[in-house]
This record gives structure tokens, C-alpha cells and sequence, in this order.
């Protein structure tokens, strides 16, 4: 009999990988693996955002963190769960985090070390004491034979085997793809599980909504200026939470368009190639959408360093198309 999925059925997001791994006949089960310990790290982290205000770990720690921004005790909390979940699997070869400068190098391949994986542990902390929405981003790259270990993981998001973002919003969401579209888990707090509530989502198109941190105006280029002049004319909205994760998950679901220019005292972007904007331009194309940096294919930007900074302009194809029309 064939099996269907309707909201009436309730797939973990453990059987939903299980159940695609069926569709690739050569998998051995270890991204699985590595996808499960994410799972695993996602909830330890949600929990502790949600207590943050209990157990007194809001607010800054007092140091900068190597790039010069400053923690919050919550970065430093849940970049330790992430390294302490992952960090046993023993496919994993580099854990790579924002939040530090080198990536830990695990195992070898010959040990066994096929995959790196990347994260901003908490993105959007400047946010948490205020309640609003934050997240966490992983990207899984696997390793390839040549080279240095560092310059195996220094490859273009096009060959991400996966990627995605939780959310700890007002509800707890896990956004997924494998390449094969992109799946939407809510945390079901009474069970413990992420549970499937939508699979193959698709960004909505036609709605004239953007997203950019538009204080900034004066210190955008152009063609981002001519941009906003031109959806003040055109019956735009706005919505701009500033933390990522939750600003993306709204396009995702809702459609509109999410940039992040350079500015004159970020000639090149704000966001992190490795960490943000390829995870989240990975989600968007399987979603249907687009995600450009100075007009060019996101996932197909060559890395020159695992920290390096890009603008990004992302979202349901028309909306982008919308945003490029204004630029030369
Ligand atoms: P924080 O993690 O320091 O809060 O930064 C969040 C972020 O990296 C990203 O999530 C937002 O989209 C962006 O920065 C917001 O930046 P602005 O405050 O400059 O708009």
C-alpha cells in the first residue's frame, strides 16, 4: 500500500530521515547520526533559552568574542551543548562554530571523520533579553579526500549534503532539507520529539514584504536606496525582527524578501558565508526562492575563509528578481 503523509499521521524527525534514507539506496545511515545529535543539541539549547531569565545566564559575559562582538552568556552555553553533542559522533571530523576562531579538528579521515559540520550556535543573542525569537544554524559539509583538513571544509554551499535552522520562537521549530526539499518539525515539548507538520514547503510568491534593518538607509549603496524608494511607491510592508532565523522562517512561511547590504562601515555584509548565508540560501532554493550576494548565486561562492562576511539578499524568487531590478 502506498504511504501517505496528512497531518493526521505523527513521523518523528527521527522516522522522517529514516524514511528518506530509504530513498537513497546507498545511504549508511551516518548523516542520520549527525542530524540526530543537532536534534538532541536543539532541544538542550531551547530549554535553556527558555529559562534564561530563571536561572540568571542573560545578559553579556563581558568579553568580546575573537571577532570582536560581544557574548552573551548564552552564546558561550550553547556553543559548549552543540560541541558536547556532536562532538562524539564519530563521523564528524570538524566542528566549526562562529563562536570560535579555529574549528576542532576530531578525527582524520582514516578515523572515520567524513563530515564538518558548521554553526552559529545562537544567532540573534543580542535579541534574548528581550524575549525575542533566536536560533540556531548548522550547515553539514562532507569532506572531501584532497588537501588540509581546514581546506576540505572550505567549500561553496552548493555542496552542502544538508542544512537548516531551529528556531526558539513562541514555538520550537526545526527547518530541514537534505537536498530534497525542505521539512518543518515542531518541537512537541510533552514528548520530546520534533514532530513532521509540513513537508516539501514552498516560499509563497506576490508578497511585497521586506526585510532589512532600514535605520541603515543613508549608509546603503544606490541600488539598495533605490530599491526602498521604489516599495515606498509600490505598496510595500516591512517587517524586521533583526534576529535571522526568525526573519527568514517568516519569509519562508510567508514569502517577501530579506536583505542584508553592505553598509559603509560593512563594505562587505554583515552575515557569515559559512555559518549563515549558505545554510539559509540552501533552505530558500529548496523552498523554491532565490539567495543572491552582489547579484551572484550565493551557493556558488568559493569560501577564502571560514569566517568570511557576505551581503545577502534572499527570499521568493520574485521578490529578489523585485530587488535586483534596481541594481546594476
Ligand atoms: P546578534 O547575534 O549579535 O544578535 O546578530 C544577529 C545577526 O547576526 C542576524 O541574526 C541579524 O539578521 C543581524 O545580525 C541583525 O543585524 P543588525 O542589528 O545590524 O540589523
Amino acid at each position: 500500500m502506498e504511504k501517505r503523509w496528512t497531518q493526521d499521521n505523527l513521523t518523528s524527525l527521527q522516522s522522517n530521515i529514516l524514511a528518506e534514507e530509504q530513498n537513497h539506496p546507498g545511504a549508511t545511515g551516518e548523516l542520520s547520526w549527525i542530524l540526530s545529535a543537532i536534534s538532541l543539541a536543539t532541544k538542550a539549547i531551547g530549554n535553556k533559552v527558555r529559562c534564561a531569565r530563571i536561572q540568571d545566564v542573560l545578559g553579556e559575559v563581558g568579553s568580546t568574542n575573537f571577532q570582536g562582538e560581544i557574548q552573551q552568556k548564552l552564546d558561550v552555553i550553547a556553543n559548549e551543548i552543540i560541541l558536547r553533542c556532536l562532538g562524539d559522533r564519530e563521523n564528524i571530523g570538524i566542528l566549526a562554530s562562529e563562536e570560535n576562531e579555529t574549528p576542532f579538528l576530531l578525527r582524520s579521515r582514516e578515523e572515520g571523520g567524513k563530515y564538518a559540520v558548521l554553526f552559529d550556535p545562537l544567532d540573534g543573542s543580542s535579541n534574548l533579553d528581550s524575549s525575542v525569537g533566536v536560533g540556531t544554524i548548522f550547515s553539514v559539509l562532507r569532506l572531501g579526500d584532497e588537501g588540509s583538513r581546514e581546506e576540505a571544509m572550505l567549500r561553496p554551499g552548493a555542496e552542502q549534503v544538508a542544512a537548516g535552522y531551529v528556531l526558539y520562537g513562541s514555538s520550537t521549530v526545526l527547518v530541514l532539507t537534505t537536498g530534497n526539499g525542505v521539512d518543518m518539525f515542531v518541537l512537541d515539548q510533552s514528548i520530546g520529539s520534533f514532530v513532521l507538520v509540513s513537508k516539501k514547503l514552498q516560499i509563497p510568491e506576490n508578497n511585497k514584504t521586506y526585510s532589512i534593518n532600514e535605520a541603515y538607509t543613508t549608509r546603503f549603496g544606490d541600488d539598495v536606496q533605490q530599491f526602498l524608494g521604489w516599495a515606498h511607491q509600490n505598496n510595500y510592508s516591512s517587517r524586521y525582527i533583526g534576529s535571522m532565523v526568525a526573519d527568514v522562517h517568516r519569509i519562508l512561511l510567508k514569502g517577501g524578501v530579506f536583505l542584508y547590504p553592505p553598509t559603509i562601515d560593512k563594505p562587505k555584509g554583515k552575515l557569515r558565508l559559512m555559518y549563515e548565508a549558505n545554510p539559509m540560501a540552501m533552505i530558500i532554493e529548496q523552498a523554491g526562492g532565490r539567495a543572491v550576494s552582489s547579484c551572484k548565486r550565493i551557493l556558488d561562492i568559493e569560501p577564502a575563509g571560514l569566517h568570511q562576511r557576505v551581503s545577502v539578499v534572499l527570499g521568493s524568487s520574485d521578490q529578489v528578481e523585485a530587488v535586483l531590478a534596481h541594481f546594476s
